[in-house]
């Protein structure tokens, strides 16, 4: 969806409700306003952080669900998330990387979507002022389906695949607050205006570079990775690729997005599963490059080719510009042929 013909840009608020299919009930329209009061409110708390004394953690030492400390933010973004979903009156249950199990909403009172959330992903680098962000991932509740329990509700997640995703979308607070939104045709960005507290189209039809020498991972993990990903990285670092890493997801994929390259958080030797969770950071960023037309696979796979087994499942990733995916795989299946062909000698 384009600028106006006067070239008044187009708020997220009309690219919403235009996009919605004739005769929908506009549940749909709903969430995606929860969603974005959401991130205002976000983005007022982070920008006035330092002076309200709300940058460190918690006192008390807090861990989320999946075990990371928990900063004062994680907690507020969290809050903001969950108080404008669940009065949404559109969706069913929510997952968040704050929260130990499934929220469900009151049983009369449920909606169609299922919502999955980081609601502050790479909050431990926020005190430094790094870009940080939200991410969010929805899938869809078939019509009359209600969940009685949590359990009802972890029974029918497990139905579900990566590919049943129907949209998902990131903020970034950076030096401007983005917003960037999948619903399965193609990809579009948004600003914050501050002076009008909308925001608009300002980067339509998002498109990754399909080439572009720049690689993204934390090499500190190096000795603890897989042969065959040492490998590709040598093979990087005598190619003259250049090396950009944030440390932050919503950053590395958004530049990526924007610049290309390639993005990694493959498992090692201490996360075998990798470090990044499936359901509201791996699978909506996969979604979102997809749609952009860049690849986002898990090693094994596309990473939205997998089943869900659990809220805070976990899965390596690697996404970007599809060539630079290939030559990485490349590596991996040379690794996995001479394991083969090994194994073959040795049994002879
Ligand atoms: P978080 O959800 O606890 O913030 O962790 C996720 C973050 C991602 O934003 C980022 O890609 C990754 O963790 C960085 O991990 P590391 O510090 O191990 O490089
Ligand atoms: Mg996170």
């Amino acid at each position: 969806m384009e600028s106006e013909k006067n070239s008044t840009p187009v708020t997220l608020t009309q690219y919403i409700i235009r996009s919605q299919p004739p005769h929908s009930r506009g549940e749909f329209t709903l969430m995606m306003m929860a969603i974005q009061t959401a991130v205002k409110v976000i983005e007022k708390n982070i920008r006035r952080a330092g002076m309200l004394g709300m940058f460190g953690y918690l006192t008390n030492q807090s861990q989320n669900a999946t075990g990371d400390s928990q900063a004062k933010l994680d907690v507020i973004a969290n809050n903001a998330f969950k108080a404008y979903l669940m009065t949404s009156t559109c969706i069913a249950a929510l997952g968040s990387e704050e929260e130990e199990t499934l929220v469900i909403v009151d049983f009369d009172k449920q909606g169609d979507y299922l919502i999955f959330f980081d609601p502050l992903d790479g909050s431990s680098n926020i005190d430094a002022n790094v870009s940080v962000g939200s991410i969010w991932g929805i899938w869809r509740v078939p019509k009359g389906k209600k969940f009685a329990s949590i359990e009802d509700a972890n029974q029918f997640i497990r139905t579900l695949k990566g590919n049943d995703i129907v949209s998902a979308g990131y903020a970034m607070y950076g030096s401007a607050t983005n917003l960037v939104l999948t619903s399965g045709h193609g990809v579009d960005g948004f600003t914050l205006d501050p002076n009008i507290g909308e925001f608009l189209l300002t980067h339509p039809h998002i498109c990754i570079p399909k080439k572009r020498r720049i690689f993204s991972v934390n090499e500190g993990n190096y000795n603890k990775w897989e042969a065959w990903y040492r490998e590709y990285i040598e093979h990087v670092k005598k190619n003259k690729y250049t090396a950009r890493y944030i440390g932050s997801m919503v950053g590395d994929v958004h530049r990526t997005l924007l610049y290309g390259g390639i993005f990694c958080y493959p498992r090692d030797a201490g996360k075998v599963e990798g470090k990044l969770r499936f359901l509201y950071e791996a699978a909506p960023m996969a979604l979102i490059v997809e749609q952009a037309g860049g690849k986002a696979l898990s090693g094994t796979g596309r990473i939205l080719d997998q089943s869900i087994h659990r809220l805070h499942q976990r899965t390596p990733v690697y996404l970007g510009s599809r060539h630079e995916i290939d030559i990485c795989m490349s590596f991996r299946d040379k690794h996995a042929k001479k394991q083969e062909g090994d194994k073959q000698g040795s049994k002879l």
